[in-house]
This record gives structure tokens, sequence and C-alpha cells, in this order.
């Protein structure tokens, strides 16, 4: 008995081994049938997205609060975790009971196959290639399970149990098998992931030529960027601006096949095509973006040019009846977000964007077309990769984060943060440089004050206004500070004069309110 125990061990860890493998091949295969069929079908994105739509708003929060804006990556390696130890269980559990085993396998295909027909930018080829790959995962598994060596001296199962291998099973026909299956996993994975990439939007984006704008934004005043180095560039990069979404993978919209249609209360329907808005009077306009979710003092917001037509003429073409007072937008990926429909009809730069800082939206931003409305969270108003404006009432629909318990209206709570020093920060003492950037947007700031452990409370210098649709930068000289820890606190009063309230609160349900604080140490 004892020295059969290495021997099983080894016998568990080789099936344990073969089910990896096995889901490797499954998944692969998967993912590759969905690239060449239908991209969006594909087992990671599907039950990527099913899990994020699924997740309760405490595991969203936490997710944020852990990963920031790497949220997409920590979920697909917890979900490649997860898979991983699943499928060595099920190849332990095949080794005993192969048959139910592999209709595990089938199920787990029918599962993400269900999730896949149930996201809404997939066709009614989505069940087909989760189907494919769990019928190739589960007939390697048995291939592999079969080819398992008995260890030498060990007895075959007990019982006629047919996945018992002869014992003659040689050592060589399973590792040929394993490497055949490891084959067809990376080759499903590589070569999937590059059909997809061929079939994705990073030609057009990278092709696209945005036309001028009719009305271009005026030009950004010299003084807009805070002197202090270190506070964020008062025109955010495409590059370094922040991305929230509940996408898992990027929807893939083409220019080309893009339409939008705007239905609902309305005289009249309109469906507008890329080249409508391409020879459109197109106007420019700075517009800071803010996340509900950004915790005070967080970096959940981005400043930058926008280039497209405003909303409010394609729904004066459409002609919104008098009883109507929101318009759901909804994304090719099903988001949907809940504008009040006057922030879309009065005069404030509310667009369709197709350009975001000179070029053409960034897939990641929305591409082909986005809405940027000044003034209000994105989660109620900047839909990326848009396709329908329907125009209704509050009391009629919800959107996307309302459903999940979020304010339906989202106006941006008026905000401030200390950027330069960093909380924790070692500086000497003296004459402290200290900045940051505020925000109220559609209102603007009119005043930042800063306080230095419970002091009264200093005027701080405000940079140049770019709009009072942007964030503004601000800086502020601390003469005397001595040696020790020291916290320094910071608060905005906006263009109507309503100061910051100091009262703490969460971001949820309708955006974070308190005073940010760093903590320094001076000497
Ligand atoms: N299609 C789609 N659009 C969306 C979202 C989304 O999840 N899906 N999130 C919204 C939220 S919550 C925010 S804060 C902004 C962020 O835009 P950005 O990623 O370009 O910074 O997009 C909005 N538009
Ligand atoms: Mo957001």
């Amino acid at each position: 008995m004892t020295d059969r125990q290495p021997d099983r061990t080894r016998r568990r860890v080789t099936a344990a081994a073969s089910g990896v493998l096995a889901a490797g091949a499954m998944f692969g295969v998967a993912h590759l049938g969905a690239a060449l069929l239908d991209p969006p079908a594909s087992p990671f994105s599907s039950l990527g997205d099913a899990f994020i739509d699924l997740t309760p708003e405490w595991l969203k929060e936490l997710a944020i609060s852990w990963f920031g804006t790497n949220d997409k990556r920590a979920l697909l390696v917890g979900m490649v975790m997860v898979i991983v130890i699943a499928a060595a269980g099920l190849g332990i559990l095949a080794l005993r009971r192969l048959r139910v085993a592999q209709g595990l396998v089938l199920a787990l295909g029918l599962v993400t196959g269900a999730a896949a027909t149930s996201r809404p930018q997939t066709g009614s080829l989505a069940l087909l290639p989760s189907l494919i790959g769990a019928a190739l995962g589960a007939l390697a598994l048995g291939w592999l399970v079969v080819r398992i060596p008995a260890g030498a001296g060990s007895d075959p199962q007990p019982g006629p149990a047919p996945q018992a291998p002869p014992r003659e099973q040689s050592r060589r026909s399973f590792l040929g098998a394993a490497a055949a299956t490891g084959v067809v996993a990376v080759l499903g994975a590589v070569v999937g992931t590059l059909a997809a990439g061929a079939r994705s939007t990073a030609a057009a984006v990278r092709t696209l030529v945005l036309p001028k704008a009719g009305t271009p934004a005026p030009p950004v005043p010299a003084d807009a960027q805070s002197p202090v180095p270190g506070v964020v560039d008062v025109v955010t990069p495409n590059r370094t601006f922040y991305r929230i979404d509940t996408a898992f993978a990027v929807p893939q919209v083409s220019p080309d096949a893009w339409q939008l249609r705007v239905h609902g209360m309305v005289d009249r329907e309109v469906t507008l095509t890329f080249d409508d808005l391409l020879s459109a009077d197109l106007v420019e306009a700075y517009v800071t973006l803010t996340c509900v979710s950004n915790p005070i003092g967080g970096d959940l917001a981005g400043n930058a040019r926008w280039l497209g037509l405003p909303v409010r003429q394609v729904l004066a073409q459409a002609g919104p009846r008098g009883d109507a007072d929101m318009v759901l937008s909804r994304s090719a990926d099903g988001f949907t977000a809940s504008t009040p429909l006057e922030a879309l009809t009065d005069d404030r730069a509310a667009l369709l964007a197709i350009g975001m800082n000179g070029s053409p939206l960034p897939a990641e931003h929305g591409f082909p077309v986005r809405m940027v409305v000044p003034g209000l969270y994105g989660y109620v108003s900047a839909t990326k990769w848009l396709v329908d404006l329907e125009v209704t009432r509050f009391a009629d629909a919800q959107a996307y984060w309302t459903v999940r318990g979020w304010a339906p209206r989202g106006p941006v709570k008026t905000a401030s943060r200390i950027e330069v020093p960093r909380q924790g920060a070692s500086v000497p003492a003296g004459t402290v440089a200290v900045g940051g950037t505020a925000w109220a947007q559609h209102t603007g700031i009119a005043k930042v004050e800063v306080q230095v452990d419970d002091g009264p409370w200093h005027e701080a210098v405000l940079a140049g206004e770019i709009s009072i649709d942007t964030w503004r930068q601000w800086s502020w000289r601390w003469e005397g500070a001595t040696s020790g820890q020291h916290t320094l606190r910071v608060r905005a009063t906006d263009a109507d004069g309503v100061t910051q309230p100091g009262t703490p609160s969460a971001p949820f349900p309708s955006g974070a309110t308190g005073w940010d604080e760093v903590t320094v140490r001076v000497g």
C-alpha cells in the first residue's frame, strides 16, 4: 500500500494536468472558432462580460478600489485561475468517472455558449464556438486519461472500469497525446487572437482622417497648466486617459456599418451614418469627463478636446415630444445611460464625438462614436460605441447602473484634489509648492482653498480657465512649513458660490463628497 502511494499521487497529478490541457484545447478552439465566426462570442469575453453584468455592487467597488482601471486584467487572471483549478479537478474526476467528467466539460461549454448568446453584440452563431470547443475538450480529456500510465506495481482500478488504463499503455503514448493537445490549445489561442486582431477596428482607427471643426475650440490659455511641477497635464493625453466600462473585450464597431438610430418619443425617427457625421458641421470643445466611482482625491477624471456633432441638432431633426424628459443612449455592447433631455438640448457642448485630442476616438474610448456631455458623470452620459438614442422618460426606462442602484441622474459633484506634494511625501522645511486640480463641470470653479493642520483656509491661485466645462488647476505657496508631520486639506467653491461640503460620503449612489487631504513629513 505504502509503496503505491507515490504512484497514485503521480497518476492524479498527471490526470490534473490532462484536465488543464483538455480545457486549454477547449478554450483555444472556441476562441479560434469565435475569431472566425463571431469575435465577441469568444468564451473569454462572453464569460467576462456576463461576470461583470452579474457582479454585485460591493464586489465591483472592491475591484475598482483594488485594481483601479486594471480591473479587466485582474478579472482575466482570476477567470483563468478558476478555469485551471476546475479543469484540474475534472481531470482527477476523469480518472474514476470519465463519462461524468466529460459531461461536465460539455455542460461548461453550454454555459459559455449561453453566455456568448446572451451578449447583445453576438450573432446567431454565438453558441457554436463554445460547443465545438467543449466537444473537442471532452474528447481530448478521454484521449489523455486512458493513456495515463499505470504506476509500476499498481493494480488497475477494481471492477470493469473502462477508463482503467491497460498496464502496457506506454508513457510515450500519453506524452504524445498531451503534446498534441497542448499544441491545439496554444495554436487556437494564438491564431484566434491574431485573427480577431485582424478583424478589429484598429486599422479603421489608424486610417480615419478627421474633418476640420466648423467651430474649433478656443485655444487653451497659456496659464491653464498649474506652475507646480508634478500636477497632471491640463489636457490629458489619450494614452493616459482613464478608462472605465463594463466591456471585458473592447467592442469592435466598424465605421462603415455604423448607424445611429434616434427613436422613441419623437415626431420622426432619424438614422445617421458615419458619413453623415463626417460631412456635418462639427464642433470642438474641451470637456472634462469624470467617473462617479472616483473617490475623493482619485484619478478617474480626464480632460480632452472632443470633436463631434452637437446632440441637440440630431434631436431637433427627430423632434422630441413635449412630455419626454430623458434620452436613453445605448452602446453596441448593450450598456445604457439615462441623460436628462435638457442637458442634450440646451446650449452646452453635448456631442456625438468622433475625435479626441485631434485623433479618431481610440477603440477603448468608444470608436467610432461616443457621447460626451459636460456636467454629468460618465455613467449617465458618456456612452461609448454609441448606436442608439431612445427619447423617453425617467419614469419609463432605467439605464444600466440605475438598475444596479445608482442615481438615475448624475450631475458631477464639485471636487478638488491635492496632487503635489503626494500623500506620505517628505518635503524640505520652509516654502513648499502645493498644487492640484479642481472641477465643477458646466458651472466652473471660482475658488480653491488650502488648510494646514486645521488652521485657517488660504486662498490658492487659480490657473487659467479653459472653459466652465473643464477642470481647473491651482497652486499655493505654503510658507514657513515647520518640521514634523502635517496634513494639507483642499476645498473648492464653484462659480455659483457653493463650497464643497466637508462631510465625506462614498461614491455610491451619486458620487463622493468630502475634502481631499494629504499627510506629509516636513524636515
Ligand atoms: N458603452 C459603454 N460606455 C460607457 C461605459 C460603459 O460601461 N460602456 N461607462 C461609462 C462610464 S461609467 C464612464 S466614467 C465613462 C468613461 O469613459 P472613458 O473610458 O473614455 O474614460 O464612459 C461611460 N461610457
Ligand atoms: Mo463611470
